[in-house]
């Protein structure tokens, strides 16, 4: 009897682990489910989500759009909550010559990907060098860029692969004559 009986010790030593383990699996299991359950209910991105309580203000939101389906662009689509769409034609062969103009100060780029592929956004001085730029943003994806830029001019751009010699870029000018209304955030 005596190699019986260490035998059921040995299962019930093995059973204790394992009830342990689906324990604490299941509880991962519904941290998971409830976390992905927020995620989705919660509303898309918004371009005029109120900064966080002592974070500067900003004084500019230009939604950008980027688009590879069939051709690549960068082109705006509203600037303060006013549309501006129709500056700006669907040919992206001449970006360089279809300035987008926003006033100066600090600045939300919105950046709207519409396309299919990955894309990002970066502004870039003159000579060339960075200002600031995004991560690699996801097909249907939003992110933001927030920069402080005095008037001048500019370039944005998609900075992935060759995206922005396909199109993917356009001339930015900011300038003090440029006016606009005050975003619409709910507080600042
Ligand atoms: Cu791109």
């Amino acid at each position: 009897m005596a190699p019986e009986q260490e035998g059921d010790e040995m299962q019930w030593r093995v059973k204790l682990p394992a009830w342990a383990l689906m324990g604490g699996l299941l509880a991962v299991a519904l941290a998971g489910a409830c976390g992905g359950g927020e995620g989705e209910t919660s509303a898309a991105p918004s371009p005029y989500t109120p900064v966080e309580p002592g974070e500067a203000a900003i004084d500019v939101v230009v939604v950008v759009e980027q688009h590879n389906n069939p051709t690549f662009d960068l082109r705006a689509q509203e600037i303060n909550g006013v549309t501006i769409a129709d500056q700006f034609d669907q040919d992206s062969s001449n970006n360089l010559e279809e300035p987008l103009v926003i006033p100066p100060g600090r600045i939300r780029f919105f950046l709207d990907n519409r396309g299919t592929l990955a894309h990002a956004f970066e502004v870039r001085l003159p000579d060339g060098s960075t200002v600031d730029k995004t991560r690699n943003v996801g097909p249907r994806k939003t992110d933001e860029l927030m920069v402080d830029l005095e008037p001048g001019t500019y370039l944005v751009l998609c900075q992935l692969s060759d995206h922005a010699a396909r199109g993917s870029q356009r001339t930015l000018i900011v300038d003090a004559a440029s006016q606009y209304p005050d975003p619409p955030f709910l507080s600042q």
